[in-house]
């Protein structure tokens, strides 16, 4: 019996596991209080890791799609087959090569899915991948979750990882608006332990709103919940600003002297006030009014916003306005507002090093002509790429730790694009709805098996802290990590295209194959703030000395992780506009306004709208092949108000068709007098009754994907961000009346 101290890396929390093992199996994953930052924090979703590391259809080496099979010929098990890494990599790199010599670079696509956020040897090998693939039609999940943030600050502060974090230790007024932390455990708000941080800053006084249209758990524990129509955010955050500019209550305190374009920004939002916007956004003027003056009026405030309201048709706008929320209350980069943290592997350093502060529509997409960021195009294209014919159409596909046939709206489509490439490869250690398709499925060593650091998470820390955790368990033999995969898969495609390829992917893997991500780690430590070089910066920041510098070597000396102290101011050294400037009207941003207008004067619709919503044991799509996950009562279910049911006939607990213009699916109802009026809920991540997956226990619990029913057309137009809440649909009865069992 051992135990190993490790941080769970299923959800940005971050928290401090201890990890009890007895002859490489998994006997108990307890908190570990020892962890200076989550001070023994869990949700029930960490004992996930171990059923993860044990479960029987994880693959534990590669698999080969066998055309034709299927019947368990040839030891083919749902048309795959067991294969080696050797050919597995060489065959895939040499028909990558293949394809992009025929067609073009462009004709390969990949897309990275969100665990690759929490896997930073996985993260930063991916960057070789992408570079030897050279491919413009990249794609990831941020075009379904965080896109419209990273855009507003790359707008705002000149660099898309500088996005602020809600200092929640010193904060005494969070307006929180599309989040719900209590089940997320928290997003770009890395806070393990987040209802006990929420529970304090109440009992110190402070005073949390909630802004959804379902009173969510988060909601309900606040001290205010404000019920809001879907998608219509920027509109209330334009009526606050402009509350706030006429009855003269901004202060922009020490940030005036590098603020540019605040006047601009009053003559912007003239056109919102709360009288106008109330139809819209379901909020009265006068509330609009009074939550205004409260942000203002408190001495320490932030504005915290998230996927609920980036996932809508204004999500930049209501991105950029949030944060112009705070710049003028003079919240941002100031104790309790909204602060920018000093991590110890400096992302947003790294970020400007390499010129990846985000550009914004440097090329647009070929098929609808929607705008990169950041060298990305939204995922909402990708089916179209795959199936438009011409020159530059997408013919295959890598795609790594990611399920977007299940994530990405219309995956219907997604799912019958996927099956038309003529090559695809995927690095996951399922057989799921997306790598189902594969011609090759290269499976990672398990979480327990690769070493951890919260490169994102530590970057997005209510407080910074660095922990380095060491592998649970040895690679077994013949297994081989994520980054490993990746820097072989990349010199197998150097290989394909030639010589002079061939001698360079041979060096740059020797090289990176030789470092490794505890190597780069350990070099990013030493040159960031708390390192061996750092010590002049960390005086100038005044932050809290550290014993010994940081190092790989001395966070292994500390097992449970180091605080390195409460966030402390970073503007505008941290800057990376023009002059470091922080840009109030950014003219990308403000070019999109008249949409914002238009949308005033439009018609109202009456019918239903849906949103989503996140559960305790789910984490998107993959937890679900874990008994402890879905066992108990099905819970993908449509939740809906019921005066709407009434409206329609329905009862509680029968089987219901959700459609839209893409699709349809047909779930049970659940009543729930704590949604808003003409909204209804689904949860995403489910549907796992396509043929060819191997995820036993997640087949016996289907349910449907809601993605099924989201509009790939229905989008943020700004940026190209699937805009999944608010999305018209009917909801209509599959059964004569009175014969309905109950749920
Ligand atoms: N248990 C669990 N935890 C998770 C995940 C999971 O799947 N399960 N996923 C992880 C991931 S990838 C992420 S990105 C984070 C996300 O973490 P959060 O950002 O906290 O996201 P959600 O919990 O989905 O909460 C979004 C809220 O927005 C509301 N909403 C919907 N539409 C609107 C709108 O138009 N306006 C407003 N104001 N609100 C709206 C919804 O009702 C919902 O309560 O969670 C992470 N943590
Ligand atoms: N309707 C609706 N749709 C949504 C959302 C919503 O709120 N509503 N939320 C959106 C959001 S915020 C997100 S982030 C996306 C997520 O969308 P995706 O990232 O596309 O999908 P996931 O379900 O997270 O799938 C992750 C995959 O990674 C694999 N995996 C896990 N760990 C590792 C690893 O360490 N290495 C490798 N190689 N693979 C690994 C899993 O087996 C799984 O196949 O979904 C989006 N879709
Ligand atoms: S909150 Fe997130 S990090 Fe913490 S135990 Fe749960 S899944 Fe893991
Ligand atoms: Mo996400």
């Amino acid at each position: 019996m051992a135990t190993s101290y490790r941080t769970c890396n299923i959800c940005e929390a971050s928290c401090g596991i201890a990890v009890e093992h007895d002859g490489g199996v998994v006997t108990s994953i307890r908190g570990d209080e020892a962890d200076p930052f989550s001070r023994g924090h869990l949700c029930p979703k960490a004992v996930a890791l171990g059923d993860l590391h044990t479960d029987p259809d994880r693959l534990r080496a590669p698999e080969r799609r066998v055309r034709g099979g299927g019947d368990g010929a040839d030891g083919a098990d749902g048309g795959f087959a067991p294969c080696d890494w050797d050919s597995a990599l060489r065959e895939s790199g040499a028909r990558l090569a293949a394809i992009q010599a025929r067609y073009g670079r462009d004709a390969v696509a990949i897309y990275v899915g969100n665990p690759i956020a929490h896997n930073y040897g996985a993260a930063l090998y991916t960057v070789g991948l992408v570079a030897a693939l050279g491919t413009k039609n990249r794609y990831s999940a941020n075009s379904t979750d965080g896109l419209p943030q990273l855009v507003a600050s790359s707008a705002m502060y000149g660099n898309q990882t500088l996005l602020p974090v809600a200092d929640l230790e010193r904060t005494e007024h969070l307006f929180m608006l599309g989040a719900n932390p209590l089940v997320s455990n928290g997003s770009i708000l890395c806070a393990p332990g987040i209802k006990r941080r929420l529970e304090a800053l109440r009992r110190r006084g402070g005073r949390l709103v909630v802004v959804d249209p379902r009173r969510t758990e988060t909601a309900a524990m606040a001290d205010e919940h404000v019920p809001i129509r879907p998608g219509t955010d920027a509109l209330l955050l334009a009526a606050m600003l402009r509350v706030l500019y006429t009855e003269k209550r901004t202060r922009l305190g020490r940030l005036a002297p590098f603020v540019d374009g605040f006047e601009r920004l009053g003559e912007l939002v003239e056109p919102f006030s709360p009288a106008r916007v109330a139809g819209a956004t379901g909020i009265a003027a006068g509330t609009i009014e009074r939550l205004a003056r409260e942000l203002a009026a408190s001495p320490r405030a932030a504005c915290y916003l998230r996927v609920g309201v980036c996932q809508t048709r204004f999500g930049a706008l209501a991105a950029w306005l949030g944060n112009a929320l705070n710049v003028v209350t003079g919240n941002l980069d100031r104790e309790g507002g909204a602060m920018f943290t000093t991590p110890a592997f400096d992302l947003v350093a790294l970020a400007e090093l390499l010129g990846q502060t985000g550009n914004f529509g440097k090329f647009r997409s070929r098929v609808r002509g929607l705008p990169a960021f950041g060298d990305e195009l939204p995922v909402v294209t990708l089916a179209d790429e795959i199936e438009t014919e011409g020159e530059g159409q997408v013919r295959a596909l890598v795609t790594i730790a990611g399920n977007p046939v299940l994530s990405a709206p219309n995956g219907r489509r997604l799912d019958r694009a996927l099956g038309k490439l003529e090559f695809m490869v995927s690095i996951d250690p399922f057989r799921n709805e997306t790598t189902r398709h594969a011609d090759f499925i290269l499976p990672p060593t398990s979480q327990l098996e690769q070493g951890h650091y919260g490169l994102a998470t530590s970057t997005f820390s209510v407080r910074d802290v660095a922990k380095y955790s060491p592998p649970t368990f040895d690679k077994p033999a013949g297994g081989k990590h994520d980054w490993e995969i990746l820097l072989e898969l990349g010199a197998s495609i150097a290989r394909g295209r030639g010589p002079f390829s061939r001698l360079a992917g041979k060096a740059v893997r020797l090289a990176l194959g030789r470092l490794g991500p505890e190597g780069v780690l350990d070099l990013a430590l030493q040159a960031g703030p708390y390192g061996r070089f750092g010590e002049r910066a960390r005086e100038l920041l005044g932050k809290e000395a550290v014993d010994a510098p940081l190092s790989l070597a001395e966070l292994r000396r500390h097992p449970h992780g180091l605080d390195l102290g409460a966030l402390v101011p970073r503007l505008p050294d941290r800057l990376a506009t023009k002059d470091k400037r922080i840009l109030l009207a950014p003219p990308a941003l403000v070019a999109d306004l008249p949409r914002l207008v238009r949308e005033l004067e439009l018609p109202r619709e009456n019918g239903l709208v849906l949103i989503g919503r996140r559960q305790l044991r789910t984490n998107n799509s993959w937890l679900h092949n874990s008994l402890r996950m879905v066992k108990g009562s099905d819970r993908c279910t449509l939740l809906m108000h019921p005066d709407d049911a009434v409206a329609r006939g329905l009862t509680h607990g029968e089987r219901v068709r959700l459609s839209s213009r893409v699709g349809a699916v047909e779930l049970p109802l659940q009543l729930a007098p704590h949604m808003m009026p003409g909204v209804v809920s689904a949860p995403h991540g489910f549907g796992h009754d396509r043929v060819g997956i191997k995820l036993r226990v997640a087949s016996a619990h289907a349910g449907v994907s809601v993605n099924d029913v989201t509009d790939e057309t229905f989008i943020d137009e700004l940026t190209g961000m699937a805009a999944l809440n608010g999305v018209p649909v009917t909801v209509e009865s599959l059964e004569p009346a009175g014969l309905t069992p109950p749920l």
